[in-house]
């Protein structure tokens, strides 16, 4: 396995992570058999079935759960282990069985749904630039966002800007990997993002550096926005946001003087009590310097608004209206379900307040599945065990959503043992159980030529041949690509500025204004080693990962008596996790951080950091606040 050198957007190059898929399929801790609990749950302890066997329980005990409590009982926790079309989150796999079944929706909100409700507030969709754009750009700000660690093949694109002379400012509260590499890296008070908006808009303003052409064509809501700019006076943002009044007033005369320039914010930012707003801001700017006039200049959050597939889940086949349960609520929201299927998800690892979660996965009432390639942490309270494909072994239709291409993914190896894909496990299980619907049999060929025939002008020109032949196509966007020089997906065809008072909500910190027990932001952003929690078990990874680690600011740390190497508690009222403490002066005051994706039961104490994490929503699309949690940090006693 090798990157392809012709291919525009990766130019050839893998990740740290991925680099290591053909090891990882064969893995020694691979799940080869459908399993059935023997120990208690939580245990961990199975023993091997055949499939005939596996489909027979699942049947009998869907069937009596349905007809005792209704469809709606059951919880498809479908999850992002698998981004695909065909077998994974993105085309909802498994749902036309669902909808047969009356079974409860499931809201996958978990990763970015806060940014781009407030993207969508601003401009229509949470599309934006073509990432490959970024190598037109002349000053361009890597927002809440650690490109070499989460998304490192839009640097390449950096660097060409760079070359061309461009200045790269990294905002984030900790000095990343990025931020080492930038020419400038502001520290940010975490959740204070949509306030330096305001104030670098204050100095543009104040230079009548405003595209007033582009105001009066393509946006609306301006008066009210420019009031609530020229309220944001720089000394106040300082003030807010920790970054010293010079920098901010000089990035703003940068951004006043400077076109095209290029935003780059991702999930970082939006995973905070009011990171949607952060994103609705933050998008508002080009739309006030007139950006998306030129190539090269704009925001970029996510691609997948420049793309719709035909995806069908046949929600004609339910019998009649369900309710939708939502992924961030787990623990919360699992009272009332009596079977929970978890699917690409691993959400003992992976979702807030993991010790809410793990009481509810021991009741004895309810019937847990979960397919799965690997022994996770949330296989350990499985009642079955079905074993799960993976991406080598499986036919699938990718799209990113940090580029433009549409990719093909024919299997290249049998599947090892008994493993199944998701489509080949609910086809056999609709079989099992006399299903009649005939769209739940439809082959993954089929499946992919259905996702293929949407009638959205981005497919134009892609045949199912084509990509078969081609392995990626670009979709039909042109390069350079300006989405809204000609207006905004909104009613109007206009932007829409943020209406008066709507436009900054501070963070968790601010609204308990020191009367919380707890004095430290937690922030937990992905891991150079892992994929979420994939990849957690990965030995030669885990050895890179080396011990889990909580960076401490010098002055929080001597005031805790804490020094580098100790091993810490990290808590609240939730519970705790332990990590090594690093004492460093990437963090700011009071700004606490610790990488996600471990496995708990592969760290110390057996918890990671969603032991502290609260199950609470974001101000818009009930995003998850993953970096907005306050802890404290205690020596751990004894050895
Ligand atoms: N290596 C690796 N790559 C990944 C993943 C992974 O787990 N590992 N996960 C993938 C997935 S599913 C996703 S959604 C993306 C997520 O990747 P990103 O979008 O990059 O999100 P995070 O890593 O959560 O946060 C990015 C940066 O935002 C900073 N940040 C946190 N709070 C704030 C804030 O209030 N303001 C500002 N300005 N910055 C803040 C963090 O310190 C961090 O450096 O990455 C994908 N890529
Ligand atoms: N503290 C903290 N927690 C976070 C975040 C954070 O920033 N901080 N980020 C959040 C984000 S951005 C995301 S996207 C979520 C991810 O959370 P989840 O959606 O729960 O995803 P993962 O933890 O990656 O677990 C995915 C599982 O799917 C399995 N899998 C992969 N491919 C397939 C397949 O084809 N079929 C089947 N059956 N299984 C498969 C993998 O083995 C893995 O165990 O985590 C969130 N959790
Ligand atoms: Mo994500």
């Amino acid at each position: 396995m090798r990157g392809n050198p012709d291919h525009p957007y990766t130019r050839g190059s893998l990740c740290v992570k991925v680099n290591r898929y053909l090891e990882h399929t064969r893995a020694d801790d691979r799940i080869l058999h459908p399993l059935r609990r023997t120990g208690p749950k939580g245990s961990g302890r199975f023993e091997r079935i055949s499939w005939d066997e596996a489909l027979e329980e699942i049947s009998v005990r869907l069937r009596g759960i349905i007809q005792e409590h209704g469809g709606e009982a059951v919880w498809p926790y479908q999850g992002t282990g698998s981004l695909g079309f065909v077998q994974g989150c993105e085309g909802a796999a498994g749902r036309r069985f669902w909808n047969v079944l009356g079974a409860s929706r499931h809201w996958l909100n978990i990763c970015s749904t806060a940014g781009n409700t407030g993207l969508t507030l601003t401009n229509g969709t949470p599309g934006g630039m073509d990432p490959e754009d970024f190598a037109l750009s002349r000053l361009i700000l890597l927002w809440g966002t650690n490109t070499l660690t989460s998304g490192h093949h839009l640097w390449k694109f950096v660097q060409d800007a760079r070359a061309d002379g461009a200045h790269v400012v990294a905002i984030d509260p900790i000095r990343t990997r990025t931020a080492d590499q930038a020419d400038q890296h502001l520290a940010i008070r975490p959740g204070t993002d949509a306030a330096l908006a305001l104030g670098l808009l204050n100095v543009v303003l104040a230079e009548g550096a405003q595209d007033e052409e582009f105001l009066a064509e393509h946006t609306e809501g301006w008066a009210a926005f420019r009031e609530e700019i020229l309220s944001h006076p720089v000394a106040k943002v300082a003030e807010i946001t920790g970054i010293p009044a010079e920098d901010i007033h000089s990035l703003g005369i940068r951004l006043a003087r400077t076109r095209p320039t290029a935003i780059r914010a991702t999930m970082g930012i939006q995973r905070h009590a009011g990171g949607g707003t952060a994103m609705r801001t933050i998008a508002a700017i080009p739309g006030v310097t007139g950006d998306w006039r030129h190539p090269g200049g704009g925001v970029s959050y996510s691609t997948s608004g420049h793309l719709r597939l035909g995806v069908d889940t046949r929600e004609d086949l339910l019998a009649a209206p369900v309710r939708t349960l939502t992924m961030t609520r787990l623990a919360s929201e699992l009272g009332s379900v009596k079977c929970l299927w978890v699917y690409g998800a691993n959400p003992v690892g992976s979702t807030s307040d993991t010790n809410a979660i793990r009481r509810e996965l021991r009741r004895d009432d309810l019937f847990t599945v979960v397919m799965e390639q690997f022994p996770t942490d949330t296989v350990d309270y499985a009642d079955i065990v079905l074993p799960a494909t993976m991406q080598t072994e499986h036919l699938d239709l990718h799209a990113g959503y940090g580029h433009l291409y549409l990719q093909w993914n024919e299997p290249a190896v049998e599947p090892p043992g008994e493993c199944l894909s998701t489509t080949e496990t609910f086809r056999r299980l609709a079989r099992h159980m006399g299903l009649t619907e005939p769209s739940l049999y439809d082959s993954d060929l089929e499946l992919a030529g259905q996702l293929l025939a949407g009638d959205h002008p981005s497919l134009e020109g892609i045949t199912l041949d084509r990509l078969r032949k081609e392995g990626w196509v670009r979709l039909n966007h042109p390069k350079p690509f300006l989405p809204f020089a000609d207006g905004f997906p909104t009613p109007s065809g206009r932007l829409r500025f943020p209406p008066a008072g709507e436009a900054y909500v501070p963070p968790l910190s601010v609204r308990t204004a020191g009367g919380s027990p707890y004095g430290l932001t937690l922030i937990t952003p992905a891991a150079h080693t892992f994929l979420n929690t994939v990849f957690g078990n990965n030995p030669e990874l885990r050895r890179r990962a080396k011990e889990p680690v909580v960076l401490v600011n010098p002055a929080d740390a001597a005031e805790r008596g804490l020094v580098s190497g100790q091993r810490a508690r990290v808590h609240n009222d939730r519970g705790e996790f332990l990590a090594d403490v690093e004492v460093s002066d990437r963090v700011a005051r009071g700004v606490v951080a610790s990488p996600k994706g471990r496995w708990p039961k592969h760290s110390p104490g057996g918890a990671n950091a969603n032991a502290v994490v609260e199950e609470r929503d974001a101000d818009l699309g009930r995003g998850a606040v993953y970096h907005d949690n306050l802890v404290e940090v205690s020596p751990c006693a004894g050895p």
